[in-house]
Parts: structure tokens; C-alpha cells; sequence
């Protein structure tokens, strides 16, 4: 019998927990008889790396709309997801389910999500929550249990994008012509923002508490700026990461990959060098030819900005003809370079979305999550992208700002650079860290108990108000994960794992058979790999007698 609790057992006790927060919640709100039930924001943005946000790491660049969320709230310093893809990270999130419990397992299957299920926007309305969503949907198929919505088409365009919404005026029309497709002038991140603005200003029901999610289309391939700060980030010094030239010795899986920024990030597509002399496996035409296509979409003030600035750098990019690690290297910074960009336009969002919910008296009645579907590469093992069950993709951001109530729960603080050995300096914000291991199964059952509902059994993940208000709590001491998308693109195969505060146990299955063990405290960045070692094999049969049934399936 394994000591450890499995996480329906753990749900059982903290069910108990959950009951009494929503009495703390009430309670709270009595101190104002003026306030009512408290909102929830979920802003989720799309492949957005810990790396990259300055209250988890300084080296990239400053997020001071998101640092803003943490430092008034609480920042989760060890938050992962399980299945690091779109679709079926956003399928857990909604239904608070591993994707073998939700069935959604992977973005190609064509099947969409069965929306007839239980879901947290279906247990918010019922309790009498509002609920909307804006931005991206990556889930086929039509939402249910949301009173408004407008989202992209599968990943939706960075330039003038098309948002698909219900037609809200005629509820009998038959069921092909259920839809509004609408071209927005300008950039994805400034109109999901001003949409979600305009659904908190002008269409919900003021009357009624409500759950609103805002996900972005930021940060995901192939990284494209916004016009306005294009120029940002290019005279920044870009350290490379220390395994960026990893060799794969051990890890047959990671060696198998198509990830690699060396080899298979393409110059046109990702990195924007169109020149008759730059091959490419993507053909310019289906990125530049056509008025839908990526660039073609763009109007002619849009083509007018990005062609000054892309061109002096083809140009001198042709001209220095770069092979082998120079070229290598210049392609990690030009990545880079796009992506922070499209980083500093999130945060900027955020950070007007914020000041409306400031504004309009909101902040104080509302709860806001920061989060990204998963994790993501910055260069790490040579990589951009995520799926694997290592650190920089399992791993997820999450922070949360908190109402005056909940604020106060905790005193223990740390700085954002406290992983990399700098100097605090004045000022700097000081964050209250939740360190247990948190997964992105715990989300619905977090807004449902800051929403005073019930988390219903079937459920496998946790509230985490236990945790934010600073009680002492019985927690899962391990992370379960199975990604599932192969052979796909990047050819990252199927595997599932166990992970600790310490070891992370992997098996890559389907048409491999390899296992993989890590000690996370000598090794963070799992360059070596344990497996087969007879000192540790005391260590995999406890990781494994610690895994469910389910871990084998
Ligand atoms: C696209 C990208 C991939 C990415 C997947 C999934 N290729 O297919 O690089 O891994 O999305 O991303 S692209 O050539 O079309 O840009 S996810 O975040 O939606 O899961
Ligand atoms: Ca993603």
C-alpha cells in the first residue's frame, strides 16, 4: 500500500476545507455590506515561459504588469501542467480533469472537445456566476456553458484577425448559420484586450458576479510583433543558455525530437528573413503570398512598418552568409528578440486590463489569474516549442492577484531574482510564494471555491485557497503527466511520468521503450539521466509504488 494519498483521496479531505472557505470568503465580504460575491479574471496567454516573466527570472526582460498581479497577490513557484499542449491544457483547465478523464488527449485528433460534460463555466452559471470567454478556443468545436463568447479560429492570426462569435440576435436560426465572423483591424493582443473591456463594460449583467477568461494568442509561433514596438529588444544582450549545444547522451526521446532551433526553425516562417536567396521548407507564398496568409493579411501601413524594419536585417543577414554555431546562435537571438517583443505587448495588455478592473472599482471584489497553457523553450537543450515532461515545458506560470481579504494571509516574502544569485535592489517588489506542487487540474476547482460553489468528486485536482489563505493542509506530494500527440509535428514521442519536490521518473513508450530518472536537486536542467543506475533503483520502485493505476495505462 503507498503512504501517499492519491488525489481523489486528497480532494475527499480537502472537500472539507473547501466548505470552510467559502465561509472565510463570506465572512469577508460582511466587513462590506456593499460588496457582493467575488469575480474571477483567468487571463491565460499561449506558450509564455517562466523565463520570460521578471518575477520568476530577470534575465529576459521586465513584466511589470504581471510582477504587478504576484506582488499583490501570491506567485506559485512550483506550478506545472499535465499534458504540455493547447487544446488539452485548455480542456484541464475547464474541466479541472487529466485529459484521460476529460478526453481530450491531443490538438490533432480532429474530435472536438465534448462540450456536453461538466465543466467549471457550467457549475459557475449554475451557481449564479456570469461567464464569458475572449481570445483563444483551440478546442474545435462551440463553446458551451458560457453566456458570451468570442474567440479565434483555431490559432487565429497575429495581424486583423478573424473572431468567431454566436449571433446573439436571433435564436432561431438553424444551427449552420450560428455564427458571426468578424475581421478586427490591428493586433490580436490589443483586441482581445479591448474585447474583454468591452464585455466588462458594456455586456455582462452588472448585477451578477462573474467569471470572465481572457486567452491570448500571445506568445505562440511564430512570434510576431506589434508594429508599435517592433524596434524593442534589439540592442539587448541575449545570454545563451548553458545547454543550448546539449548532446542528448542518455536521452534517446530528446535526441528523436524536431524542436531544435539549430535545424528546424525555418528562417521565413519563424524568423522573418524573406529573400529569394534564403531557402526554406515552408515556401514563401503560403506565409507572404495571399491576403489571408500571415503577412498578406496585414493592410498596407502594417506591411509599411514591418518591411523597414525587417529589411535592414535580411539584408545583413544575406550578406553575412552565416553557417554552423554562428548561425546557430544568431537564430536563438532573433527568436529571441520576436518573442519579447510579443511578451512586452502581453504585459502591457495585462496591465490595461488592470486598470480598467481598477478603474471601474473592480480590483477589489476580483481575482486575477495569470497563466500560460504551458510552458515553453527559451533555448534551453537547443530548443523553442514544449510537449516534453522537462522542466521548461511541464513547468507553467501561475500567479494570482488577490482582494484586500486575502491578502494578508501570509508573511513570508521573496524577491524575483532569488533563483539567480543578483542583487536586490531598492524597490524591487517582494512576492508571498506558494511553493507546493500545483497543476492546472487545480484551477476549476480554485474558482469554484472562491465562487463559494462545491468541487464536485470527479474533479482531480485541488482547491488552492487552503494554500493562498496560509493554512496548514495535507498536500499531493506528486505530479502526474501524460502527453499523447505522436507521431505529430516535432516528433516528441508519448510518455508519462511521476514528479516530486525532488525526482522525475519518465517512461517514452509507443515505438520506444525508454525510461528516464532525474534528481531535480543535482541536476535541474535533467542532463543526466539516473536511469538503470543500481544506486537508484530503491528510488524508481518507490516513485513507482507511488503512481496510481492510472500512471500504466
Ligand atoms: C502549430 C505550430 C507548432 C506548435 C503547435 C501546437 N506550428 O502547429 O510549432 O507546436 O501549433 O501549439 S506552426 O508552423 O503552425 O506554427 S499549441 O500551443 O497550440 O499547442
Ligand atoms: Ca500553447
Amino acid at each position: 500500500m503507498s503512504k501517499y494519498f492519491s488525489p481523489r483521496q486528497i480532494n475527499k479531505k480537502i472537500f472539507t476545507i473547501a466548505a470552510s472557505s467559502a465561509i472565510f470568503l463570506s465572512s469577508c465580504n460582511d466587513k462590506d455590506e456593499e460588496q457582493k460575491q467575488l469575480n474571477m479574471v483567468v487571463i491565460m496567454s499561449d506558450d509564455h515561459s517562466y523565463q520570460t516573466i521578471s518575477c520568476f527570472d530577470q534575465r529576459f526582460i521586465q513584466t511589470p504588469n504581471i510582477d504587478r498581479l504576484a506582488a499583490e497577490g501570491v506567485r506559485f513557484t512550483n506550478s506545472f501542467v499535465c499534458n504540455s499542449i493547447s487544446g488539452p491544457s485548455r480542456a484541464t483547465l475547464l474541466t479541472g480533469k487529466y485529459s484521460h478523464n476529460n478526453g481530450y488527449k491531443e490538438n490533432i485528433s480532429g474530435i472536438a472537445f465534448d462540450g456536453s460534460q461538466q465543466t467549471v463555466q457550467k457549475l459557475l452559471q449554475a451557481g449564479g456566476y456570469q461567464t464569458a470567454i475572449i481570445g483563444k478556443w483551440h478546442l474545435d468545436g462551440i463553446p458551451t456553458g458560457f453566456d458570451y463568447w468570442n474567440i479565434l479560429p483555431g490559432q487565429g492570426d497575429y495581424y486583423n484577425p478573424d473572431l468567431i462569435s454566436e449571433k446573439q440576435h436571433d435564436a432561431t436560426i438553424p444551427c449552420n448559420q450560428l455564427l458571426d465572423t468578424v475581421r478586427y483591424d490591428g493586433y490580436v493582443t490589443n483586441i482581445i484586450t479591448d474585447l474583454s473591456i468591452d464585455w466588462l463594460r458594456n455586456k455582462r449583467d452588472k448585477a451578477k458576479p462573474f467569471c470572465m477568461f481572457v486567452h491570448h494568442k500571445a506568445a505562440h509561433r511564430n512570434w510576431m510583433a506589434d508594429t508599435t514596438n517592433i524596434q524593442s529588444f534589439e540592442n539587448e544582450t541575449i545570454p545563451l543558455q548553458d545547454n543550448f549545444y546539449d548532446d542528448y547522451k542518455g536521452r534517446k526521446a530528446a535526441a528523436k525530437q524536431e524542436m531544435s532551433i539549430d535545424k528546424d526553425m525555418t528562417l521565413i516562417y519563424d524568423l522573418k528573413m524573406l529573400n529569394d536567396s534564403v531557402s526554406d521548407r515552408r515556401y514563401a507564398s503560403s506565409y507572404y503570398g495571399y491576403d489571408n496568409s500571415i503577412y498578406g493579411r496585414m493592410n498596407s501601413e502594417q506591411k509599411a512598418a514591418w518591411d523597414k524594419f525587417y529589411q535592414p536585417i535580411i539584408d545583413n543577414f544575406v550578406a553575412s552568409d552565416l553557417s554552423g554555431k554562428e548561425l546557430a546562435e544568431w537564430k536563438y537571438r532573433r527568436y529571441m528578440r520576436d518573442y519579447l517583443k510579443v511578451i512586452q505587448s502581453l504585459d502591457e495588455n495585462i496591465g490595461r486590463l488592470l486598470k480598467e478592473l481598477e478603474d471601474e472599482g473592480l480590483l477589489e471584489n476580483t481575482v486575477i489569474l495569470y497563466l500560460s497553457d504551458q510552458g515553453f523553450y527559451m533555448g534551453e537543450h537547443g530548443w523553442f516549442d514544449k510537449r516534453f515532461m522537462y522542466e521548461e515545458s511541464m513547468r507553467t506560470p501561475l500567479v494570482m492577484r488577490l482582494p484586500g481579504c486575502l491578502q494578508d494571509a501570509g508573511n513570508n516574502r521573496s524577491t524575483g531574482r532569488d533563483h539567480h544569485n543578483s542583487t536586490k535592489s531598492d524597490n524591487e517588489p517582494t512576492y508571498r510564494d506558494i511553493n507546493q506542487l500545483v497543476q492546472n487540474i487545480d484551477i476549476a476547482p480554485t474558482l469554484l471555491d472562491l465562487a463559494g460553489q462545491p468541487i464536485p468528486e470527479d474533479m482531480d485536482g485541488m482547491s488552492l485557497l487552503p494554500l493562498i489563505k496560509g493554512e496548514s493542509t495535507q498536500w499531493r506530494q506528486w505530479l502526474y503527466y501524460h502527453y499523447y500527440e505522436y507521431p505529430a509535428e516535432h516528433s516528441v514521442c508519448r510518455h508519462y511520468g511521476i514528479r516530486t519536490d525532488r525526482y522525475k521518473l519518465i517512461h517514452f513508450y509507443y515505438d520506444i521503450d525508454e525510461w528516464e530518472l532525474y534528481d531535480l536537486k543535482s541536476d535541474p536542467h535533467e542532463m543526466n539521466n539516473l536511469y538503470g543506475l543500481t544506486e537508484y533503483d530503491s528510488i524508481v520502485i518507490q516513485l513507482k509504488e507511488m503512481c496510481p493505476e492510472f500512471l500504466y495505462q
